[in-house]
């Protein structure tokens, strides 16, 4: 039987994921507006004192400039019903316009919001709010989370704030400007232990130096990719786009991995290793595994990035 995207996603099915990182977004979604916003803020500033946030590249500021200026223009009143407008999807101008943003633009937004509250010139979660008793178990839900986990339901938090995209028919996305790709000569190698597939290991490469149009070649036309969490992005043009949009300046780690021969002249790679975001730089790893599913010329069909339950996860490659 020859692979589909389907069958293709269930390789190496022991691997476990952070299930606890779905499972308290969920509950975290039903909560209302108000404990929503102010959940985070309590988790962010708990958070805040034992790991660093980066400061959002000025590109990416720039292009949330005109609505954070118009948010500091309104009265404090205005500022909490927009902030909570966000958390509750609604219709409005600004919830359109925060839909149209990548990842990194939401995230550089609430960043400077979290900014502008600890300033005084919008309006802060009240002083001795009280969260319902609901939020307070999100919120020790998510005391227990390693810190990988925890910054991951932070960005799907705010990732899926603002107007439904999907409502909105066509609209220009805006994302930060793609950098240029760092150097050949300038490249890291990557060793893997268990692993010498050269579409594996120019992958790790290329997506390390921000080689996005390189990257994107290593993919069958009709190729996959699975982040954490999400739908598998297919087909070349909506994979550039991810890397585009979502990839930039990111360090893989990867350790380890075994290889595997599949049916029909197909292969099998699982890696494990770690990753940093540049929002966070050393101080956060995070344990992931890529799981690749290879055709006989060696290009890639599937890849599924997991972000796995522990550490211990790092050692398990097994089938
Ligand atoms: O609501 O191989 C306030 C892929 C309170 C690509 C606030 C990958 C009110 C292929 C505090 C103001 C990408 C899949 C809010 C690999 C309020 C590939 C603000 C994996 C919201 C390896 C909150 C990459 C703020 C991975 C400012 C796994 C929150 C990347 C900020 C993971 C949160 C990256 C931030 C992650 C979170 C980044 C900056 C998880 C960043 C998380």
């Amino acid at each position: 039987m020859p692979f589909t995207l389907d069958n293709a996603r269930s390789i190496f099915p022991n691997t476990l994921t952070a299930d606890a990182v779905p499972a308290t977004i969920a509950r975290f979604v039903q909560l209302n507006a108000e404990d929503q916003l102010a959940l985070i803020w309590f988790a962010y500033l708990e958070m805040g004192k034992t790991m660093t946030i980066a400061a959002p590249g000025a590109a990416s500021m720039q292009l949330a400039e005109g609505t954070l200026n118009q948010i500091r223009q309104m009265s404090p009143r205005e500022q909490s019903q927009a902030m909570c407008d966000l958390a509750n999807r609604a219709d409005t101008p600004v919830c359109r316009t925060y839909a149209t943003w990548s990842p990194n633009i939401k995230l550089g937004f609430w960043y400077e919001l979290g900014r502008f509250m600890e300033q005084g010139l919008v309006a802060p979660i009240p002083e001795g709010y009280k969260l319902s008793a609901n939020a307070n178990a999100v919120l020790q839900a998510m005391r227990d989370l390693e810190s990988g986990q925890q910054i991951t339901v932070l960005r799907n938090a705010v990732v899926d704030m603002g107007y439904d995209p999907s409502k909105m028919g066509d609209f220009k996305r805006v994302s930060e400007p793609v950098e240029v790709p760092v150097e050949i000569g300038k490249r890291t190698a990557v060793a893997i232990e268990g692993v010498t597939n050269e579409t594996v290991l120019n992958y790790m490469v290329n997506l390390n130096a921000n080689d996005f149009e390189a990257l994107v070649e290593l993919f069958l036309p009709d190729g996959a990719l699975q982040p954490p969490f999400q739908r598998p992005v297919v087909g070349k043009d909506a994979i550039l786009r991810f890397f585009r949009e979502e990839c930039q300046n990111l360090k893989l780690m990867p350790e380890r991995g075994t290889t595997e021969p599949a049916e029909d002249g197909y292969t099998q790679i699982k890696v494990t290793g770690r990753v940093q975001t540049p929002w966070f730089g050393g101080g956060v790893g995070m344990n992931i595994a890529w799981r690749f599913l290879l055709d006989p010329n060696n290009k890639i069909f599937f890849v599924a990035i997991d972000l796995l339950a522990s550490a211990k996860e790092l050692l398990n490659l097994s089938r």
